[in-house]
């Protein structure tokens, strides 16, 4: 099983502003955690980040080819893109929104998703380990439909 994690604008600021809202951790200190789950889980993983919406709806197209699940905290672009959603919703690659901060706690322009009608589920609110959590919930889905 393939679960491509992607993550959205900003996300690469993490760690070095904002502790109180997303911790303390940089990204790639995440990634390090998600992949030392997905080897206890014999899952491969592939981690990326971007700020350019269209680069993230280039990668969401080539999951078609290889990817089981996509695992995704679109961050700002949560909120906007009519893009990432079509995208999303044309691939058919089951996909999992998540966040690191409970956006329904947040400012009322964070609760409206745009993207969320068209993914599988949303994990929001545990801070780094909303990516530990969309890495068992897409494992759960590959045995649910394997
Ligand atoms: O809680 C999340 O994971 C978000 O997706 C993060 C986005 C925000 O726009 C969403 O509403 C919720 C923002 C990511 C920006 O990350 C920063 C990290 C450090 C300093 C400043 C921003």
């Amino acid at each position: 099983m393939k679960v491509l994690f992607l993550n959205g604008p900003n996300l690469n600021l993490l760690g070095t502003r904002e502790p109180g809202v997303y911790g303390r951790d940089t990204l790639a200190d995440i990634e390090a955690q998600v992949r030392e789950r997905a080897a206890e889980l014999g899952v491969e993983i592939d981690f990326r980040q971007s700020n350019a919406e269209g680069q993230l709806v280039d990668w969401l197209q080539a999951a078609r080819e290889g990817i089981d699940c996509v695992v995704l905290n679109a961050a700002a672009y949560t909120h906007t893109s009519v893009a990432l959603r079509d995208a999303i919703a044309a691939t058919g690659v089951p996909t999992i929104e998540i966040h690191l901060s409970n956006v329904h706690a947040r400012e009322s322009f964070r609760h409206r998703s745009l993207i969320a009608p068209v993914c599988r589920g949303i994990i929001a609110g545990f801070g780094k380990d909303s990516y530990r959590l969309g890495l068992e919930a897409a494992v759960r889905l590959g045995q649910a439909s394997a």
